[in-house]
Parts: C-alpha cells; sequence; structure tokens
C-alpha cells in the first residue's frame, strides 16, 4: 500500500509542478479563429495528399481547441499538414498545470468505418465531429455543429465498430456517460435514454488524477459500454458497465461497479484483450490490471482470471494499445516517459516483455497503433517535449525507434497556440 500510496502522490506531483510556457504567436489577432490552419509549407500539403492515412491529437487550449493532423506516409513517418478548429473550447484539470490536462486517454477518436474523427472540448461542455477527407485525411470537415456532451468536462470518446454510434463520458461535477448516433450529414444526435450518472462527487474541472473518470470503450462484442474510474486511495477506482439495447441502443438504467484485483488501485486506460472477453486496463498506481469478464461482469472485484500486473520503477501507467503484427500491448508512463511493452497469454497472464525509453521528462502520455503496409507503427505524444514519438513495431521485444516529430516549431510559424500542459489525446485513420 505504502508503495501505491507514493505512486499517486508521484503522479498528483507530476500534474502540478509542470510550468509550460503556451507557444504564442505574436503575429496577427485571433488567430484562434481561423477555423483551418496549413502546417509545414508545400511539401508538407504534398505529403498530404500521397499519404496512407492521418495521426490526430487535440490542442485542448482554453482560448480554441483544434484537432492537429499529421499525414502518415507509406514508411509509417508522420508529416504535420493542418489544424482544424473544434469551435469549441479546452480545458485543465485541477490541481497544477501539468502535462494531461484532462487524465484521461480517447479526447479525440477516429474510426475508418465511419470515416469520421471526433473530439472532446472539455472547457465548453460539446462534442465535435468532423467528415475525414478520403483523399487528403489530414483534411477535416466539420459535420453539423457540436453537441452538449450530456454532463460537464467531457473526456473521453468511443465510437462502434460500425462507426455510426458515438458514446462519451463527463468527468466533471455533472459526470457519466452519454450517446449519439452519427449521421454523415447532420453530424451527432442524442440516443434517448443513454445519459447516464458515474455519481462521482467531482468537480468542473475536474480534480484528480485520484479520483477522477479515465476512459470509455466498447466490449468486444459492442453490447456493454465501460468507462474506467480512477480511485481515491485507499479505496480502489472501478470499471462501470452499462448494457447497450439491440434494439433501441439505450443503456441499461444502472452501472455494475467492477475493482481491479486485489493491488489494483487507479485504473485508467482500457484496451480490448481480443477473443477473450476481457480487458488490459492500465493503473496508474501499479501498472497494468486485466479484468476477465469471461464469465459475465457482475459487481465487486473483478473474478475469473482477473489479475495485476506491476512495472518495478514506474510512475504513472496511464496509456495503452495493442498491436496485432506483434500480438502485444504498449503502455506508457507519464512518470519515466517508458512504452512498456506487455504480452498476454491464452490465460490472461501479463508479463513484460521489455521496455524502451522515450528520453527522461518528456512525458509520454497518449499514443495509439496503426498498421501500414505489413508493419505496426506505435504513435506516442511525448506531451512535455511537445513531440510525437513514432515507433516501428517490427517484431516482439523489438520495437525501434523511427521519428521524432516536433510539434511546437510548425505550430508557432502558423499561428497556432500549443502548450505542453494542454496537449492531449492520439488515434490513427488509415485509407481503406
Ligand atoms: C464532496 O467532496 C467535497 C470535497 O472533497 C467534500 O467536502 C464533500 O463533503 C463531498 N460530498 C459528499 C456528498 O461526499
Ligand atoms: C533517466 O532517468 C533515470 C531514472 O532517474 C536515470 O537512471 C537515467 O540515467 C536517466 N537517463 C538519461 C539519459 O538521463
Ligand atoms: C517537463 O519539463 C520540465 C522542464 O524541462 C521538467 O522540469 C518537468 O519535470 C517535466 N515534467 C514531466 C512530467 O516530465
Ligand atoms: C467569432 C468568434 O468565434 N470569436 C472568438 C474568437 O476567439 C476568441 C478567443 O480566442 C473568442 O473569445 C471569441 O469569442
Amino acid at each position: 500500500m505504502q508503495l501505491t500510496i507514493s505512486s499517486v502522490l508521484l503522479s498528483v506531483l507530476l500534474a502540478s509542478t509542470v510550468t509550460a510556457a503556451p507557444l504564442h504567436s505574436r503575429n496577427g489577432k485571433n488567430k484562434a479563429n481561423k477555423s483551418k490552419m496549413m502546417m509545414g509549407g508545400n511539401a508538407a500539403q504534398a505529403a498530404a495528399k500521397s499519404a496512407v492515412g492521418a495521426a490526430y491529437w487535440i490542442t485542448n487550449e482554453g482560448a480554441g481547441n483544434f484537432v492537429v493532423a499529421a499525414a502518415i506516409g507509406s514508411n509509417g513517418k508522420l508529416t504535420l499538414s493542418q489544424a482544424t478548429s473544434t469551435e469549441g473550447q479546452g480545458s485543465h484539470g485541477a490541481p497544477g498545470n501539468g502535462p494531461d490536462a484532462l487524465f484521461t486517454q480517447g479526447a479525440v477518436k477516429a474510426s475508418a468505418a465511419g470515416g469520421i474523427v471526433a473530439a472532446v472540448n472539455a472547457g465548453s461542455n460539446t462534442i465535435s465531429v468532423f467528415n475525414i477527407d478520403s483523399t487528403n485525411p489530414t483534411n477535416l470537415e466539420m459535420i453539423g455543429k457540436p453537441i452538449g456532451s450530456g454532463g460537464e468536462f467531457p473526456v473521453s470518446l468511443a465510437i462502434n465498430k460500425a462507426g455510426n454510434m458515438l458514446c462519451t463520458v463527463n468527468g466533471g461535477a455533472i459526470n457519466g456517460v452519454a450517446c449519439f448516433n452519427v449521421d454523415k450529414t447532420k453530424g451527432l444526435t442524442p440516443i434517448a435514454n443513454t445519459v447516464r450518472s458515474l455519481k462521482l462527487n467531482q468537480t468542473t474541472p475536474a480534480t484528480g488524477p485520484a479520483g477522477s473518470v479515465s476512459h470509455i470503450i466498447f466490449s468486444e462484442d459492442n453490447t456493454q459500454l465501460i468507462a474506467s474510474v480512477k480511485g481515491l486511495p485507499p479505496t480502489p477506482g472501478i470499471l462501470a458497465v452499462w448494457d447497450i439495447s439491440p434494439s433501441d441502443k439505450s443503456l441499461s438504467s444502472d452501472f455494475k461497479a467492477v475493482q481491479p484485483a486485489k493491488g489494483g488501485l487507479l485504473p485508467f486506460s482500457m484496451t480490448v484483450i481480443e477473443g477473450k472477453n476481457a480487458i488490459l486496463a492500465t493503473d496508474a498506481g501499479l501498472g497494468v490490471d486485466i479484468f476477465d469478464f469471461s464469465g459475465g461482469v457482475t459487481a465487486g472485484t473483478a473474478a475469473g482470471k482477473s489479475s495485476t500486473l506491476g512495472i518495478s520503477g514506474q510512475g504513472a501507467t496511464c496509456w495503452s494499445s495493442f498491436s496485432s503484427k506483434t500480438g502485444n500491448f504498449y503502455v506508457t508512463d507519464i512518470g519515466t516517459s517508458e512504452v512498456t511493452e506487455i504480452n498476454v497469454d491464452d490465460n490472461l497472464k501479463p508479463t513484460i516483455v521489455t521496455q524502451y525509453a522515450q528520453g527522461n521528462g518528456t512525458a509520454t502520455i497518449d499514443n495509439d497503433i496503426a498498421a501500414v503496409g505489413n508493419n505496426d507503427f506505435m504513435y506516442v505524444l511525448a506531451a512535455n517535449a511537445t513531440q510525437v514519438k513514432v515507433l516501428s513495431l517490427n517484431a516482439p521485444g523489438k520495437a525501434q525507434a523511427l521519428q521524432t516529430l516536433d510539434i511546437a516549431g510548425p505550430a508557432k510559424a502558423a499561428g497556432l497556440t500549443v502548450s505542453a500542459a494542454n496537449l492531449q489525446g492520439m488515434t490513427t485513420f488509415i485509407k481503406k
């Protein structure tokens, strides 16, 4: 317990000790009102037109939130290309002003099936959805207008497999989930009986990281909606699970609260363990938690083969993705700035494969993995360095550093405000 509480204190400390001066444009007034900003010049625009896909994250600035898009080339490398206004505002949780402003994974989410990308506006309690231009995936067109998130401080998004249903989780004083139909011309329309409370005693903006909302996902078969909430030590956090009605997409009126196996404390991101009806959740207080739902979801401590895995020397392990190419999970730690590769065997037993240092103090947060050609590539937001780290996932245990993309320089040149403390999210889209 000593160890886990000190880890929590460390992550609170991390969130409060960083001083990150916004990189402001000094030329021109109200640049934030420009809805689109081109970045990187003619070469970047050419790269965007021949891109195989794009990676997206948000600036999450209080003065105006933008989705930043980088083209993904056929070699997996990124070219910063364009930023698009969400017509909403970002926010920052309390206390402090460090990276991981929203305490979450999933602040921006793309769907290849839907041809869309959506983003939270935590400061204006809205969600924005965009159509992805099929020729240039860095070019986004907003569909409709931003819509109310059904609560306060929306922080994470999930999109179903078909790409036509989107759910968000709000982490503020009015907290809980809400779902929407996605219409390619009208945008988001609320689905009846999906605004459901998490019953947390929270503030707007949220207070965290302990006790704050973390992430939202659909179960692998899309029959359940799952939101994660970090614990308030010594009380462990939960996965909150709602059933989705197959007839009208409404949610069960209440959720089932599932605590991690013994030792788990602060469930953060969730990544589905394919074919197993199980979830790998990062745990900021320890490493990772495995939730085994193969015997059904019952309230209480996670049952079956559920377990926890400590990552020795971890600071706060909070973000995760899965690679089909290597069959392994990759988690990032804001405190140690390491990527840890984890294997989960057929019996749901997790083990550490190896670790990849990304540079002390870069504060690696959100990440996503995309398949390009025969390879998988991992895109990691190194928020404190205002960079994206790109890793080539050649084979299990054999990831290689491929590229470090600078965000701050091109953003400044374009007049786009970005800051280490506010940058958040990472999602990818690959053309069919
Ligand atoms: C909610 O949290 C605040 C601040 O920690 C506390 O003062 C208050 O008593 C809490 N309310 C409830 C109902 O638990
Ligand atoms: C990074 O930090 C770790 C732990 O504090 C230390 O052991 C290591 O030498 C540092 N690496 C560099 C390159 O500074
Ligand atoms: C961010 O960078 C600053 C200055 O380089 C450093 O003092 C701080 O520890 C870093 N924060 C994190 C979370 O890495
Ligand atoms: C018309 C409009 O959207 N104006 C906004 C421009 O941006 C500033 C802050 O960046 C807002 O305060 C204005 O409301």
